[in-house]
């Protein structure tokens, strides 16, 4: 059977990202603490309590899921800003992206006697269309409870990213990502993988925190799952991380629709200091990356 590896809260940046680059994931254990982690179960089982099964074999019949748990959960709010995280997701996606941004956050807790979820690479959640030299997310589970080969632990294809979309994993391909409450499995958006059977008599309970280029579409649309009055009580970051900033250059600004502010980056919103990414006009550095002219005016007033 393949395996992962494991790393700590210690590993230097560089060596992680070597690792995933090798294998497509990697477990840091113990990133969060034995309280950190009581606090996040209890987070988390009041709004898993309320929730309904998936409806097909992807989402899993007996696997509830929840989300919005940056608006729900402290614990999801201190993670999503972890330096190490962060530090991870900034080069894996950074050269795709003058920013980075939160995709997804969900909790997946797979209920005794579900099945396996289909294997998949979540690059596929946009569509196919963006080329494999263009990495789309960083990913990553962490264990609320213990994971185990039994009670449904991830499984993951190490390698599978640098193979043929058509290649299928033979059962020695696959490895189990067995580690302990308060780990995290972290993985890119193109190695295979999917939530494990569970044959044990109690749940296994995890959370999806995704991070993918500041100028493609969140999985988890943020402006709905956490808007303004409540993105407000958090930090410049955090909100930054939800979405409320500029992706790239001219991407991502905003007039008020009741007048005011025209054309803005969405910091301004919540009076934050405006990124770098923000502050530029953008559209001629858009024209000269893309044509290897610099803009001039023409007769329509327009920049070619
Ligand atoms: O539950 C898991 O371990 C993995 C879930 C997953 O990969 C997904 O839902 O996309």
């Amino acid at each position: 059977m393949a395996e992962l590896n494991h790393v700590t809260t210690e590993t230097p940046t560089e060596a992680i990202l070597k690792i995933i680059d090798r294998d497509g994931a990697v477990i840091i254990d113990a990133i969060l603490s034995k309280e950190e982690t009581n606090i996040f179960a209890e987070e988390l089982a009041p709004l898993l309590q309320t929730a309904s099964a998936g409806r097909d074999s992807f989402t899993g019949f007996s696997t509830t899921r929840v989300g919005a748990l940056i608006a729900r959960s402290s614990i999801c709010r201190h993670l999503a800003t972890h330096p190490q995280l962060l530090a991870i997701a900034n080069q894996l996606l950074g050269k795709f992206s003058p920013t980075i941004q939160l995709s997804l956050t969900q909790a997946v807790k797979i209920a005794p006697g579900e099945g396996a979820q289909i294997l998949h690479r979540d690059r596929g959640l946009w569509g196919g269309h963006i080329p494999r030299r263009i990495e789309t997310q960083l990913g990553t589970m962490i264990a609320v409870t213990d994971f185990t080969h039994e009670n449904g632990a991830t499984r993951v294809v190490p390698g599978s990213a640098h193979w043929d979309a058509s290649r299928e994993p033979k059962p020695e391909d696959i490895a189990s990502a067995d580690m302990k409450a308060g780990s995290i499995l972290v993985y890119n958006g193109t190695v295979i993988h999917g939530g494990g059977p569970n044959s044990t008599e109690k749940p296994r309970l995890g959370v999806l925190l995704h991070y993918t280029l500041g100028w493609l579409r969140q999985q988890e649309n943020m402006y709905l799952a956490c808007p303004p009055d409540i993105a407000k009580n958090f930090t410049p970051e955090l909100r930054r991380l939800l979405g409320y900033a500029q992706g790239s250059p001219v991407m991502g600004f905003y007039s008020d629709p009741k007048g005011g502010q025209e054309l803005v980056s969405p910091e301004v919103l919540f009076g934050d200091a405006v990124s770098a990414v923000g502050q530029r006009a953008g559209g001629e550095d858009v024209v000269k990356r893309t044509t290897g002219r610099t803009p001039g005016r023409t007769r329509a007033g327009t920049t070619v």
